[in-house]
């Protein structure tokens, strides 16, 4: 349909040290494999692919506090972040394909530097939005929104490997769906700071239509501003993506969650989308990869308007 839509680059994120398991880095690789590509191009998309990034673990990457790695997922975010302002700068929508979702932290600020009017659409079972403080892991895969957002800046401070960093969002600039795994400590901050949510309660009480409808209205519909999608696998329900690290039973349907995607793309608005968390080697078998890496592959597909008239 818009014509703008039509430039796209695609940008491999294998980070993996959010969290603790290895196979995530295979997520870029298995997307890739899925015909993403070869879909855009024959769709007729002007297709750029930006390879894969590489990162490496820094050296003596001791804790800080209980934060697990910080030094090697700073570096690889200031990396991301560099990346993403380029393929931005280039004029293309950003396909960011993860990696644990620690990488929002860079895609979502090199997004924001090119656009400071920015809102974000979350789409997770978890609200990744604990602070240094407040996690109960130490995986900055469950935290990146604390570092995104200017009220949350005195939380982070001190937080070795991301000196880089300056917060872009405010709270008003986000919504979250399909929530239904979140730490005591989130619920605070997210009651604290207002921040807008549907979990999978409401989701199933008013109908993913509404719940659209509603992000419609409460983030774009007064003035436009370009809409950043995250999209963590985990959204989905465990049975059609269970090849993820942290499955919640509960989930976004196949169709809920292409309806999701099919909405940010009506609204022409979409400037970069983020799929991550897929984890080929948590799939107990071949058809249990297959069903969560052609689920996020058809989640970018449809956010880009692919086969939709
Ligand atoms: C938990 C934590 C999380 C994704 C798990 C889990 C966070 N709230 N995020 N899987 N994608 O460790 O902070
Ligand atoms: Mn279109
Ligand atoms: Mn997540
Ligand atoms: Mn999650």
């Amino acid at each position: 349909c818009r014509r703008f839509h039509h430039k796209v680059g695609i940008l491999g994120a294998p980070l993996s040290r959010g969290q603790e398991k290895e196979g995530v880095k295979m997520g870029p690789d298995a997307l890739r494999k899925s015909g993403l590509l070869t879909a855009l191009q024959t769709g007729g998309y002007n297709l750029k692919d930006y390879g894969n990034l590489t990162f490496e673990d820094e050296p003596k990457d001791e804790p800080f506090g209980i934060v697990k790695m910080p030094r090697t997922v700073g570096k690889a975010n200031a990396k991301l972040f560099e990346a993403v302002k380029k393929v931005k700068a280039d004029g293309r929508l950003g396909v960011i394909l993860g990696g644990d979702h620690s990488l929002a932290i860079g895609s979502i600020s090199g997004d924001a530097a090119c656009h400071s009017n920015l809102c974000v659409v979350w789409v997770d079972a978890h609200a990744d939005i604990n602070t240094p403080n407040t996690t109960p892991s130490g995986n900055l895969h469950g935290q990146p929104m604390s570092f995104l957002l200017k009220e949350l800046k005195t939380e982070i401070a001190g937080v070795p490997g991301f000196s880089w960093l300056e917060p872009c969002l405010t709270a008003k600039d986000i919504v979250y769906v399909g929530l239904r795994d979140v730490d005591p400590g989130e619920k605070d901050i997210i009651k604290k700071l207002g921040i807008k949510f549907f979990s999978m309660t409401d989701v199933n009480h008013m109908g993913i239509q509404k719940v659209m409808e509603m992000i419609n209205d409460y983030l774009y519909s007064r003035v436009k501003k370009p809409i950043h999608l995250s999209f963590d696998i985990d959204g989905f329900d465990p049975v059609l993506a269970p090849a993820t690290g942290t499955p919640a039973e509960g989930g976004l349907t196949y169709e809920q969650g292409i309806f999701v995607a099919n909405e940010i793309h009506k609204t022409g608005l979409l400037s970069a989308i983020d799929l991550v968390e897929v984890n080929p080697s948590l799939g107990k078998t071949e058809e249990e990869i297959t069903s969560t890496v052609n689920s996020g592959r058809d989640i970018i597909l449809k956010a880009l308007g692919y086969l939709t008239i």
